[in-house]
Parts: structure tokens; C-alpha cells; sequence
């Protein structure tokens, strides 16, 4: 039957937020109100919060947004929808937001300081307003100055739509760079695409995912700046035309067909405690007008505004990660369009001081490259110095190969850009002749030097790949140019290394290292886990967020029963308001005492959400078969979107909706299993299931996830990683101990070997729990009336391979979540490993890998504001 979540008034309160402000005594109630073991968990008591905060500041937050209100919104206290209180509070932090960003600029020119330009395809910013508070240190301020004018922060926050100008990982990683870049005071600039549309917004209907535009500033974005004075003109198309002068030097003049205007919006990033604002420039296409005047004039309005479209067609919309080949040239007009811009902004500004003498310029500019996105950065830069500045060749390569970095985030194959050659003949041709050059002087200047006369090697080394179609190699001119490059976790770094480039690491030993990732605490603690973060106050002292490795204090409480209980209420009051967020998205009840097992990520089949559904399945059947089998009840919370033309990536999101629906449905296995299906995450919604999560799964295909994230912000909120040894999951049970998590499955190596003579069928006829509910997939008992209706998964798992090794880590997953079972019973072993996982995360904080790249790397000098 389905259990109801307890009607208490903590019960019905949203969201962690109240504990924060709780006093130490409150939470000593709190914490005599948590049960010993077993039992389940009484809810606390939601005594009012006592709030400390200065009551100048909150009249003062409250006349600043009255104000904004009626003369920057134009509105009344009394007709103001949520909408308008949410852009009034906007407005507010700007005021103090551009005053930060104004001392931060004036005192990066005046010491004329060295910076990073971060250039991303994507910043999955999510939104900004309550990270902007607690980073500006206003959010107890603004909420209780809303509270009095009669309003729940949490409610005006919730206005905001997500800033999704990102897939996942790659993009919410450069967006938590950008955060600690400001909170560490290093110079820099983060370069990307202002979208029209971001990542499509998910729906789910009838179990299946829709995909529906995301017009995140449909009603504007009140945090974004445009700046007219910077607008760049980007060429593009045309052809090449080769000049000689009298004393016989050849140049080539590149006559573009088109140029697109690049129209800057500039997002101030707020480092917390008001160190220094960052600013991410995003970049929109427009039509550069006066260019379509001869057509207008020849009576062509209607072919002129086409031709408008097309050039603003370029920041529309967001590639989802795709498999498909469609779309090709528009990607990489987007990647040119926002690289030729940045590279134009980096050197007008360069130029402000330097006035076009380039000898200084690989000692003011570090460029990183987050993949290979923006790779045609290289010979746009290189084309900039010699065609437009009068460089020569290697005095501009000189330049380049001192300036570049590049940061590789994965191994697979599909994903390594190569772009027809034709693409760039039709789009980018002098481009073309420069790779040409640079590949010319690689394999004769240093390939064949060291293995002279090897033909195979310079194919395999080779910028272009031969063949009917030729090809451009970005990772291959990102590792010829860069000065560095590397992984982002230290098993990924090592396979970069070994596997993909080994020829390369060879002729370059240093060249190769490793950055682990982060996440910044302040988005994914302090600000997402009020309860978890007031705790780490008082252990901690106030400066945890800025130096997470102080959370380790709180292990020294780990097996002191207070500290126990009180790290598990905090969970509790999580996992008692996601299970209002669930309930209010899918309409499903969830027991807040059951264990929360969370796998949220983009579906991939590397990421194995299809291991765990076949788990799920199993212990559903488990169920079935003995209702009052001795576990703990759980609650299975997925989120997830698949690319939209990935059809099996669909289909198991289509499964796990389909299993979702009968078991919850089933008053048989008396509520002791719960599927959740969360539609369209993102990381607002991020933001409410980590905290709550007991379980992290973490359960990629040994060798394939590069790093993981979501890993690290789990963990960080104290759930207990269930997972394989791959990626940064690695390092995470090497600080926070394999004895407080459930490491199974193969190891990399073991991949390895396996794949060399995999077959599935010997698990599947040698298991017969694993061949039963392989068979149910072929059955219509989840998709009634519908037999086969799921049979793709299936299909993939036997004839076509199981090409991730799912059926090889069956076994050894089902026994991990066995583990976790018997663990989750003692409730003092439990709280214990939780403590310590969130205790030990430290290293993982985004601060401590800005360090790295700014030692390492960049080269780079904080600079106190
Ligand atoms: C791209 C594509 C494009 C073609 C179809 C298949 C496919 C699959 C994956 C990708 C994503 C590549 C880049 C990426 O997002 N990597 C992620 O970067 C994170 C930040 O470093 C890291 O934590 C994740 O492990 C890694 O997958």
C-alpha cells in the first residue's frame, strides 16, 4: 500500500532551508527527537526559526526591493506577481553585484595582471539567484526582509528559470569553475554561446521522453548585461585568394562570403564573501545588417530577412549530445562563431595596453579549451596574428603553442570530434590552409625526426585522416598546439595518456597531466543543504566553504551517537521535502525512513541505468515471492535525458517508467519498493535530490566515465557511493575509505581482458535470477498489451553484445546493494559512513582543481580585490 509521508509540520515545510537558521538549542531538540536505531524517524518539531540577522540590513533589502519594485519593474507591492519580486530581487543584488564587478575590472587593468579565458561550448549555470545571496552573504537577509513583506523566498526563487546552456558534466563543471575562479581571485574570463534555447526541456508522457524547447529568456534574463560597445564581425565562408608580391612572397587573402555580428551578454559571476566577479560573456549571432543592403535594395526584403534568419540561426539552440550526423555544419559554425569572437575580445583588450606588441602576449593570456569544442580557437588565433596583425607564421605559432591548454573529459570514440574537410573548404578556408601548415611542419619537424620514414605513424599522427571522406582530427590539433593537457581524474588521465595518445605522450612526456574535478561547495552544499551546512558551522567554523578540507572536523564525531543522529535528521527533514517534490511531480508516495538510492545523470548505456533496472526487477520478483523479506524499504529515484536521437537510451527510460508504474502500483510487495522517474532534470532539480540521497550510484562501465560529478556532490551530502572503480569514484573511496562504500564489479583492467572474448550469453544461461528477468522484458507484464514493447534493452544485452558489460556485473552489483541493505539496518553504522563521506570530500572541491590548474597549468597569480 502506498505509505504516506508523515503529516507532521516539519513534514510540510519546504525545503532544508528552515534548519539552517535554527539556534544551537533548537538543534540539540532536533537531535534528542532522532531515534536510536532501527526505529523510524519521528519528525522534528519545526519550532519557529530564530534568525540572527542584522535588522538594518533586512529594512535595507527590503526599501531596495520596494524600490526596484516601482522604478525598475514598474510595478506595485499590491499588483506584484512572483515573477516580479523574483526580477526586484534581481535587481537588488545588482546593485551591489556591479559595484564588486567594477573594483574587480579596475584592479585587473591597473595591474595589468595575467588571466585564463575559459573557452566552452557549454556553462550549465542552473539558476543564480539564491547561489548569488549566499555568495554575496545576504540570503538570512533577503529571506527574512521577503518574509516580512509577506513572502517565501524559497517561492520567489523558484520563478527562475534554470540557465541550461549545457548537456551535463562538461557544462556544469565549467560553470562551478567559474565560481571558484571568482572565489579564488584569479583573473579570468569565461568565453561560451548565448543560446537561445539551452538543453531541451523533458517531458514525460505516457513513460516517454518528449523533448520541448527551452526558452529559458522567454520574459528576459534580469542577471545579463548587453554590451553593445563589444560586438565582434565574424567572418565566414568565401574562398582563399593567393597573392605574390613584386619580391616574389606569396600571402593568401581570405574573401569571406558573409559576416555574422557577435553580439556580447555578459552574466557577472559573484565569488563568495564578495572576493572578486568574473564575467562569463556569452556570445549571440546576429545578421550584420549593412551587409544584406544590396539585397534590400534590389528589391530582395523578403531574401534579405532569410538570410537574416539563417546567421541567427547559429546561438538558437544547444546541441543535445547526439549520435547523429545531422546538423554538422551549423555545430561547427557555432564553435568558430564563438571562438573568432572571444579571440577578437581577448585581443582588443590585450591591445588597450599593449598596442599591438605581441611579445607580451603568452605572458597576459592562458586559453583553455574544455574539449575539443573549441579547438578551431587554434587556427583562428593563428590567423588572426599573421593575416590581420602581419605576424609570420612561426612567430604567431610561436604565440599560439605558448597560449593553449586543452582539457580532455572523455574516451569514447563517438565523441572525439573529427569534422569533414569539405566543411572546412565550404566554411572556414583559410582555416584549412593553416591546419594544413601546422600539420606539415608537425609530421616533418618532429614526427619524422623520430621515427623517420614511418608512413603509418604520420597517418595515425596525422592532423587529417585519409580516407573517401577526409577528416580534421580536433584532439589531435588540441594536443600538437597545447601546452598542456590533461584528464580530469587520475585513472582518465592515465588512459588519455596510455591509450589514446600514446605516440603523443611519447614524443612529449610532460605534456600529459591530470586535473581531478570538483564541485563547488557553495552550490552544492552551503547552499542546497541549510541543514548539513549549519551543522559544519558549528563543527567546522564559518570558513568551511572556502576551505572544505576543514569539514574533516566533523569525522572526529562520526561515532558519537549526537552527531549521528543529527547528521540523520538533517537527511530526514532532505528526504521529507523531496518527497513532497516527488509527490507534486509524479504523484507518488514515498516513506522519507526509506533508503534513497539516486542515479542522476544523462542516460548513456556506458552509465548503466539499465544495470540497475535489471537489479530493481530482480528485487521486485525477490518481493513477489516473499513480501516480508528482512530489508530496509527503498525508494529508486532516477533523473535523467537522453540525446533525442539515441533510441535506446529512450527505450530505458521508457522501461523504467514502465517498471515504476506496476510496482508502485503493486499493494503485493506492501510498499517496500518505489520507482521514481523525476522528468526533466536539471540542476534546479539537482539541487533538492543530492541532499536527500542515502545512496549515490556510480555504476559506468569500468574505464568509460571520465571523472563523474554528481559522484562528488553526493558524497559531499553524505550518501554512501554505490559504485564501480571508474572515474573520480576512485578517489572518492581513497579518501573517504572502501569500508563506508559499495565498490563491485570490474576493474578496468578486467574490462579490458573481458572484452576481449565477452559473451553475454554465458551470464545469462549461467544465472538464472539474471535470465529471468531478462525474459520479463520480452513479456508485456509491464507494458500490458504490449509484448516486446521493451525487448530493444534486451536485445542489446545479447544479440548485439551488451557492448558495457552489464550481464558480466550483474552478480557483483546485486550483491553490493546487498551490502548496502545490511548496512542501512544498523543506523549508527550508517550515519557513521555518511559522516565520513561527507566529511572527507575536501579534495573535491572545485577550489582546490582551480588551484591545480592555476599552478600547473595556467601559471596563474590570485589577485586580491
Ligand atoms: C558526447 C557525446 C557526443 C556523441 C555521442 C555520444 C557522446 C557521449 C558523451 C559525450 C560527452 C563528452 C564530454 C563530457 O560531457 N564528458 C563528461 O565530462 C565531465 C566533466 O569532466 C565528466 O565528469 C564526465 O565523466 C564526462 O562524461
Amino acid at each position: 500500500m502506498a505509505t504516506k509521508a508523515p503529516a507532521t509540520k516539519t513534514a510540510a515545510a519546504p525545503k532544508a532551508a528552515k534548519t539552517a537558521t535554527k539556534t544551537t538549542a533548537t538543534k540539540t531538540t532536533a537531535a534528542k527527537a532522532a531515534p536510536a536505531k532501527a526505529a523510524p524517524v519521528k519528525a522534528a518539531p519545526a519550532k519557529a526559526a530564530s534568525v540572527a540577522v542584522d535588522k538594518a540590513a533586512v529594512e535595507q533589502f527590503k526599501a531596495s526591493v520596494l524600490n526596484h519594485l516601482r522604478t525598475t519593474i514598474g510595478t506595485s507591492q499590491e499588483k506584484a506577481s512572483k515573477l516580479a519580486w523574483w526580477q526586484a530581487v534581481v535587481a537588488s543584488c545588482n546593485e551591489e553585484i556591479f559595484g564588486l564587478l567594477t573594483d574587480t575590472q579596475k584592479t585587473h587593468a591597473k595591474n595589468d595582471t595575467r588571466a585564463v579565458h575559459y573557452l566552452s561550448a557549454e556553462f550549465l549555470m542552473g539558476r543564480l539567484t539564491v547561489n548569488n545571496l549566499t555568495n554575496l552573504e545576504k540570503f538570512e537577509v533577503a529571506r527574512e526582509a521577503l518574509k516580512e513583506l509577506g513572502l517565501d523566498i524559497n517561492e520567489v526563487c523558484e520563478e527562475e528559470p534554470d540557465m541550461a546552456l549545457g548537456n551535463g558534466g562538461l557544462g556544469r563543471l565549467a560553470a562551478c569553475f567559474m565560481d571558484s575562479l571568482a572565489t579564488c581571485n584569479y583573473p579570468c574570463v569565461g568565453y561560451g554561446i548565448h543560446y537561445e534555447n539551452g538543453l531541451f526541456r523533458q517531458e514525460i508522457q505516457s513513460g516517454k521522453q518528449f523533448e520541448r524547447p527551452d526558452s529559458w529568456r522567454e520574459y528576459g534574463c534580469p542577471w545579463e548585461v548587453c554590451r553593445p560597445e563589444s560586438v565582434q564581425n565574424i567572418p565566414l565562408g568565401g574562398y582563399v585568394e593567393t597573392q605574390t608580391a613584386p619580391d616574389g612572397t606569396k600571402s593568401s587573402v581570405w574573401h569571406p562570403a558573409t559576416v555574422i555580428k557577435a553580439v556580447p551578454w555578459d552574466i557577472p559571476v559573484v565569488g563568495y564573501r564578495k572576493s572578486s566577479v568574473a564575467i562569463l560573456r556569452l556570445w549571440e549571432s546576429r545578421a550584420a545588417e549593412s551587409f544584406n543592403w544590396d539585397v534590400f535594395n534590389a528589391g530582395g526584403y523578403v531574401d534579405a530577412q532569410a538570410e537574416k534568419s539563417l546567421t541567427e540561426t547559429i546561438s538558437k539552440v544547444l546541441y543535445p549530445n547526439d549520435s547523429t550526423e545531422a546538423g554538422k555544419e551549423l555545430r561547427l559554425t557555432q564553435q568558430y562563431f564563438f571562438c573568432a569572437a572571444s579571440l577578437r575580445d581577448i585581443l582588443r583588450r590585450y591591445n588597450r595596453t599593449h598596442h599591438h606588441d605581441y611579445s607580451e602576449f603568452a605572458k597576459k593570456i592562458a586559453i583553455q579549451l574544455n574539449d575539443t569544442h573549441p579547438t578551431i580557437a587554434i587556427p583562428e588565433l593563428m590567423r588572426l596574428l599573421i593575416d590581420e596583425e602581419g605576424l609570420s607564421f612561426d612567430a604567431a605559432w610561436d604565440i599560439t603553442s605558448k597560449s593553449f591548454n586543452y582539457t580532455n573529459h572523455t574516451l569514447l570514440p563517438e565523441a572525439l570530434e573529427k569534422w569533414p574537410v569539405y566543411l572546412f573548404e565550404k566554411l572556414l578556408p583559410r582555416h584549412l590552409e593553416i591546419i594544413y601548415m601546422i600539420n606539415h611542419n608537425f609530421l616533418t619537424g618532429v614526427v619524422d625526426k623520430i621515427w623517420p620514414g614511418n608512413n603509418e605513424m604520420k597517418a595515425k599522427l596525422s592532423v587529417i585522416e585519409e580516407g573517401d571522406c577526409r577528416k580534421v582530427r580536433m584532439a589531435n590539433l588540441c594536443v600538437i598546439t597545447s601546452g598542456r593537457v590533461n584528464g580530469v581524474a587520475k585513472i582518465h588521465s592515465q588512459l588519455v595518456k596510455d591509450d589514446l595518445f600514446p605516440e603523443y605522450a611519447q614524443i612529449w612526456k610532460d605534456k600529459f597531466c591530470n586535473v581531478t574535478n570538483g564541485v563547488t561547495p557553495r552550490r552544492w552544499l552551503l547552499s542546497c543543504n541549510r541543514g548539513l551546512a549549519a551543522l559544519y558551522n558549528e563543527v567546522s567554523g564559518k570558513d568551511w566553504a572556502l576551505n572544505l578540507d576543514s569539514c574533516s572536523k566533523l569525522k572526529a564525531y562520526a561515532d558519537k551517537k549526537e552527531y549521528q543522529d543529527r547528521f540523520m535528521q538533517i537527511k530526514y527533514e532532505n528526504k521529507v521535502a523531496l518527497a513532497k517534490t516527488i509527490k507534486e511531480l509524479v504523484g507518488v508516495d514515498v516513506d522519507p525512513n526509506a533508503m534513497f538510492d539516486v542515479q542522476v545523470k544523462r542516460l548513456h548505456e556506458y552509465k548503466r541505468q539499465h544495470l540497475n533496472l535489471l537489479y530493481i526487477m530482480s528485487l521486485y520478483r525477490a518481493l513477489l515471492e516473499n513480501p516480508d523479506m528482512d530489508i530496509p524499504s527503498q525508494v529508486f529515484i532516477f533523473g535523467a535525458k537522453a540525446a533525442p536521437a539515441y533510441t535506446l537510451a529512450k527505450d530505458i527510460i521508457y522501461a523504467i517508467n514502465a517498471v515504476a508504474d506496476k510496482v508502485n502500483n503493486d499493494l503485493r510487495i506492501k510498499g517496500k519498493l518505489k520507482v521514481v522517474f523525476l522528468p526533466n532534470y536539471r540542476v534546479s532539480l539537482a539541487e533538492k535530490i543530492i541532499p536527500a540521497a542515502d545512496i549515490s550510484e556510480q555504476i559506468s562501465t569500468a574505464g568509460y566515465e571520465a571523472s563523474g560529478t554528481s559522484n562528488m556532490k553526493l558524497s559531499m551530502n553524505g550518501a554512501l557511493t554505490l559504485g564501480t572503480m571508474d572515474g573520480a569514484n576512485i578517489e572518492i573511496v581513497d579518501f573517504a575509505g572502501i569500508e563506508n562504500n559499495f565498490i563491485f564489479g570490474l576493474s578496468v583492467d578486467e574490462v579490458k581482458e573481458l572484452k576481449k572474448h565477452y559473451n553475454p550469453w554465458d551470464y545469462y544461461n549461467g544465472n538464472q535470477e539474471l535470465k529471468a528477468v531478462i525474459d520479463w522484458l520480452d513479456t508485456d507484464y509491464f507494458t500490458p498489451g504490449q509484448p516486446g514493447a521493451l525487448s530493444s534493452i534486451k536485445n542489446s544485452l545479447l544479440n548485439l553484445g551488451d557492448p558495457f558489460l552489464v550481464l558480466a556485473d550483474f552478480a557483483s552489483y546485486k550483491e553490493a546493494h546487498q551490502r548496502a541493505q545490511q548496512m542501512y539496518k544498523d543506523k549508527a553504522r550508517w550515519a557513521k559512513a555518511a559522516i565520513i563521506n561527507s566529511a572527507t570530500m575536501g579534495n573535491f572541491s572545485s577550489d582546490r582543481s582551480i588551484h591545480d590548474y592555476a599552478r600547473d597549468i595556467w601559471n596563474l597569480k590570485s589577485q586580491k580585490i
